[in-house]
């Protein structure tokens, strides 16, 4: 028997990508809110003794706990292969499919996740722009692409469109990259980021 799976999130933060994951795999699990100030679940549990690093997304897997995006990602690709969520583990594809999640995570997530801790203007001016720099290179990479990968959604879409939701919350206008425009419209329309934005109380 498999063992039982359970999320742990934070509506809209980086944990909504590991959400979609799940959806899009088909895989049964249930979720659990963490208010990340508070550092308590939603039952009340002190959310430091279920993941020491006091951040989402945490992905209960029975007893054992699994944290990193990048790392939650790939596991729950890997257990439903047939959904092609991520590429075969060992091809040249699978490594390019880490690049691109170890480059959101550093060069994309983490300093738009810093705007929201209101950075000086110095600060945030630059970060601004480095923000850009890396948007500007997916909007290249992106043009005559549907996903990141290719033709086929893979987790790190997901990632990147929910990274990239954070923009307009943090006040970056990121309308000039067309190719970016219509990727974010066309992982929306997914019927598994529908489900994962109303799941979490993201649509109104
Ligand atoms: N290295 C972690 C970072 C996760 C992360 O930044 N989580 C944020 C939400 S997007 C969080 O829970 N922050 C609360 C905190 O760090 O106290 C990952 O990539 O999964």
């Amino acid at each position: 028997m498999n063992a039982p799976l359970k999320l742990y999130f934070s509506p809209g933060a980086c944990s909504l990508a590991s959400h979609i994951a799940l959806l899009e795999a088909g895989l049964e699990f249930t979720t659990e809110k963490v208010d990340l100030a508070a550092k308590k679940t939603e039952a009340g549990t002190d959310f430091n003794t279920i993941n020491p690093k006091g951040y989402v997304p945490a992905l209960a897997i029975g007893d054992d706990i699994l944290t990193e995006g990048t790392a939650v990602m790939q596991f729950i690709a890997d257990k439903v292969p047939t959904k092609n969520l991520a590429p075969a583990a060992g091809s040249v594809e699978r490594y390019r499919l880490q690049e691109w999640l170890g480059f959101i995570n550093s060069e994309v997530h983490k300093p738009l996740g810093a705007l929201f801790g209101k950075p000086s203007e110095e600060v945030r001016n630059s970060t601004v722009e480095r923000v850009l720099k890396r948007v500007a290179y997916i909007d290249g990479k992106l043009a005559g692409r549907d996903f990141l990968l290719g033709d086929a959604f893979t987790v790190v879409d997901g990632y990147l469109f929910t990274v990239l939701g954070w923009t307009k919350f943090v006040g970056v206008d990121i309308s000039a990259y067309p190719n970016v425009g219509a990727f974010l419209g066309r992982v929306a329309g997914r019927p598994a980021v529908q489900a994962a934005l109303k799941a979490e109380g993201l649509l109104s």
